[in-house]
């Protein structure tokens, strides 16, 4: 049984974050997701749309998905490893070499990045329709 890891704010869940979600539970048997907290996203300067029971609700649902656990710090992530006998930790390439701490633990593979969307860019997006709707 090959155990698989990412982490993740997975707010307004789209696309890119399931081609990153199917790509890593094809490297092995089982997909974990450590799911970001809402007070670690505040750590991490994001405000998620959706609170995490929800962002939760919505990854359990998808069929990559066997696991959520809370992620709520930048520290966890051994241990993580550790106690769920994780093989391989994934990442999207924006986050290229940050997490190679993890090598000497398991497997450490970025993925590269869906170009074209982004939580961000679903917010940017629906702003500017709101306004020309207004405008109108
Ligand atoms: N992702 C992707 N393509 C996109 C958008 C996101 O492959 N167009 C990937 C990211 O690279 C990341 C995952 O989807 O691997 C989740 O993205 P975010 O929710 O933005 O995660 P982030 O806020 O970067 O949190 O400890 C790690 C952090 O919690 C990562």
């Amino acid at each position: 049984m090959k155990t698989v890891i990412t982490y993740g704010t997975f707010d307004l869940l789209h696309w890119g974050h399931v081609r990153l979600l199917e790509r890593a539970r094809a490297l092995g048997d089982q997909l974990i997701v450590g799911l970001s907290t809402d007070e670690f996203n505040t750590i991490k300067h994001k405000e998620a749309y959706h609170s995490y029971a929800h962002r939760k609700y919505i990854l359990e649902a998808i069929r990559y998905v066997d696991k959520v656990i809370p992620e709520k710090d930048w520290d966890q992530k051994i241990h993580d490893v550790q106690d769920n006998n994780v093989d391989i930790f994934v990442m999207g390439d924006d986050w290229k070499g940050q997490f190679d701490f993890l090598k000497p633990y398991c497997q450490v593979i970025y993925l590269p990045r869906t170009e074209g969307i982004s939580t961000t860019k679903i917010k940017h997006d629906l702003n500017l329709m709101e306004n020309k709707k207004n405008a109108q």
